[in-house]
């Protein structure tokens, strides 16, 4: 019975029915698999052109999603074996699947298909009418066709949240401010506990933060970088930190549980509200335009005081009120304050001499303003017709 006829076969009518007879069916299928590669590698190809059809035809007839050995074997095996063998059918399957991928990949395959050529002595002919003279069984070298054009592959560019990121450094790069960064699984004291953020703080909670364990989570934020930078560094300091966060929150158009957020930290002696503000109106300029208007409003968080929230002239309705800033004329970019003595105090820094003030902003929220985009979620679908237009 042929690989063909085998896989259109379900495990039961093929009277496979226990786990090593699993075993061994699969194992057929495997070695099917390397036999038929084994001997398009040792046939060789004519020319570059018939080793592409060689390795794609080979790569279909096994990974096809629809008529494929692999699909077939997922099909009449794997959906319809007994409840008793799926464990083993499952796994055995897995397998087969990973190495079929390795081994029908068109480009490793064409890098192992030989080109069978004349031996360079059969001067003064074109390679393809030297080998319709070659004597048969003349011995074959590998010649590589250099007339034959290359592959082209398609240009990618930097995703559109890079793009913003970058954008948004350039800015404070040009200021002064250096990049730091950190990791991406933090500690609870770092993410929480230094900045001052209360045991009955409700972001602390199981349902709005990612634990790996009672002591370890997925960063909700940057600002843990802000103790860590500052105990490396000391004062004065002038940082950015962007980096991806995680909270539990539920995907919709404006939430999503993996995001980029870019975090500002200016720590020297005389900082005050009027540097940030300054800064922050700077920066918001060159990122939303010239014309841009901001406006400070108080708010809380618990390692700035004062805290406040930055926001914009509504770009859309110029200030008039539309749907987009519900009616208010403004849109909130950043939280923002003073660094709270507290942190200082945890970074090492003495709070009676420096003083400091903090930003942080959601990037993929900046990327939403900046190229119109009204749902964050298309960020992270991978779709080509999504992605190519930046
Ligand atoms: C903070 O995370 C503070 N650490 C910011 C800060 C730093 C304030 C320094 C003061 C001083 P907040 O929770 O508001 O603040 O998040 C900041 C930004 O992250 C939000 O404005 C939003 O743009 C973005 N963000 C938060 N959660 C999400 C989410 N689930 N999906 C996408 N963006 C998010």
């Amino acid at each position: 019975m042929t690989v063909e006829e085998t896989v259109r076969q379900t495990l039961a009518e093929l009277q496979v029915t226990g786990e090593e007879a699993v075993r061994s069916a699969f194992a057929e299928v495997r070695s099917a698999m390397e036999q038929e590669r084994q001997r398009i590698i040792r046939e060789g190809a004519r020319d570059e052109t018939e080793r592409q059809m060689i390795a794609k035809t080979m790569r279909d007839r096994w990974l096809a999603r629809k008529q494929g050995l692999l699909a077939c074997v997922d099909e009449n095996w794997l959906e319809k074996a007994p409840p008793e063998l799926k464990p083993v059918v499952g796994r055995q399957f897995n397998e087969l699947r990973r190495k079929v991928i390795a081994s029908c990949e068109v480009s490793g395959l064409m890098s192992e298909i030989p080109l069978m050529e004349e031996p360079a002595g059969a001067a003064g002919t074109t390679a393809s009418a030297a080998r319709r003279t070659a004597a048969p069984g003349a011995a074959r070298v590998q010649v590589t066709d250099l007339t034959l054009p290359g592959y082209r592959r398609p240009l990618g560019s930097l995703h559109p949240v890079t793009q913003v990121q970058r954008e948004i450094e350039a800015i404070f790069l040009g200021l002064g401010f250096t990049i730091e960064t950190g990791p991406e699984i933090e500690s609870v004291y770092y993410n929480f506990d230094a900045l001052n953020i209360p045991e009955s703080h409700p972001s602390r909670d199981d349902w709005d933060t990612l634990y790996i364990d009672s002591q370890t989570l997925l960063r909700t934020h940057t600002s843990p970088v802000q103790i860590r930078a500052m105990r490396k560094h000391g004062a004065p300091l002038y940082i950015i930190i962007p980096g991806r966060c995680y909270r539990r929150d539920n995907p919709d158009s404006t939430h999503s549980p993996i995001f980029h957020q870019i975090e500002g930290l200016a720590v020297d002696t005389h900082i005050t509200f009027a540097d940030l503000k300054g800064t922050l109106d700077f920066f918001a300029r060159k990122f939303f335009g010239e014309k841009t208007r901001t406006s400070f409003h108080p708010s809380f968080f618990p390692f700035t005081e004062p805290s406040g929230e930055v926001a914009i002239g509504c770009r859309f309705c110029e200030g008039k009120g539309c749907r987009i800033c519900k009616q208010s004329g403004w849109i909130e970019v950043m939280g923002c304050g003073i660094v709270h003595p507290d942190v200082l105090r945890h970074g090492g820094i003495d709070p009676l001499r420096y003083t400091g003030w903090a930003f942080g902003l959601g990037v993929e929220r900046y990327a939403m303003m900046k190229y119109d985009i009204n749902d964050i979620q298309l960020f992270l679908q991978s779709d080509m017709r999504f992605l190519e237009q930046f």
